[in-house]
């Protein structure tokens, strides 16, 4: 198969204060490497991973990074408009760069309207604890993660600790949201692309069938 060839496309984007790793995370993702000096981001990057999903469904993943002043507001609308997942990152050893997570995901739920943008919360640096720099405990952000109604992982960029696992749980969110009906397909809306609408819908209309089935009662036999 063509590894180039997808069937559905996911449009990410990362969100958090300036240094907290966000461009670190994406290129361990990306390219499982990590630079102790990184250049800062310049205008907006963007980062592509294609992904299995399930067997023979591949998604290719397209990752926005903002630009150096992650300040907030100063990112344009059109920016958050056509994404359908967000990874909202703090620093676990920053207490300001966790304060400020939930004014980044307001500040995403009111800019993409009438879309709805499925988020999960990372704790990054997490090879900083083992030096005693965390200022935010797992239990903080986990607490903050149960209240935004979302998942919440620690990782590490540096060490590559479940960088994969959380942007993969995002995808597999979102993948499930669109076979489910949560997640819709809109014309002139860029955070979900499908190669083969037609296949979409049946694939929904088996797993409503399959949903069915499983309610009905059990016949017995004999
Ligand atoms: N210890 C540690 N440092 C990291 C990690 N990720 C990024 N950094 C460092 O943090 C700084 C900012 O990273 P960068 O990816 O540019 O952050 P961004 O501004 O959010 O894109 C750089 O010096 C990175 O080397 C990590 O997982 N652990
Ligand atoms: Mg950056």
């Amino acid at each position: 198969m063509d590894p180039t060839l997808w069937q559905y496309q996911f449009r990410f984007i990362m969100l958090g204060d300036s240094t907290v790793g966000k461009s670190s995370l994406l290129k361990r993702y990306t390219e499982d490497l990590f630079l102790e000096s990184i250049n800062q981001t310049v205008g907006v990057d963007f980062y592509v991973h294609f992904l299995e999903v399930e067997l023979g469904v591949r998604v290719k993943l397209q990752f926005w990074d903002t630009a150096g002043q992650e300040r907030f507001r100063s990112v344009t609308r059109s920016y958050y408009r056509n994404s359908v997942g967000g990874l909202l990152v703090f620093d676990i050893t920053n207490r300001a760069s966790f304060d400020h997570i939930v004014d980044w995901h307001a500040e995403v739920c009111e800019r993409v309207q009438p879309h709805r943008v499925l988020f999960a919360l990372l704790g990054q640096k997490s090879d900083r604890d083992a030096l005693g720099e965390r200022v935010v405990s797992r239990e903080e952000a986990e607490k903050l993660a149960r209240q935004l109604a979302m998942p919440y992982v620690e990782v590490s960029a540096k060490t590559g600790h479940n960088v994969k696992e959380s942007f993969e749980l995002l995808a597999r969110r979102v993948y499930q949201g669109l076979l489910s009906g949560e997640v819709e397909l809109q014309e002139g809306w860029d955070g979900v692309k499908c190669a083969a609408p037609q296949a979409l819908q049946l694939q929904r209309a088996n797993l409503a069938q399959s949903k069915t089935d499983s309610k009905s009662p059990k016949k017995c036999c004999g």
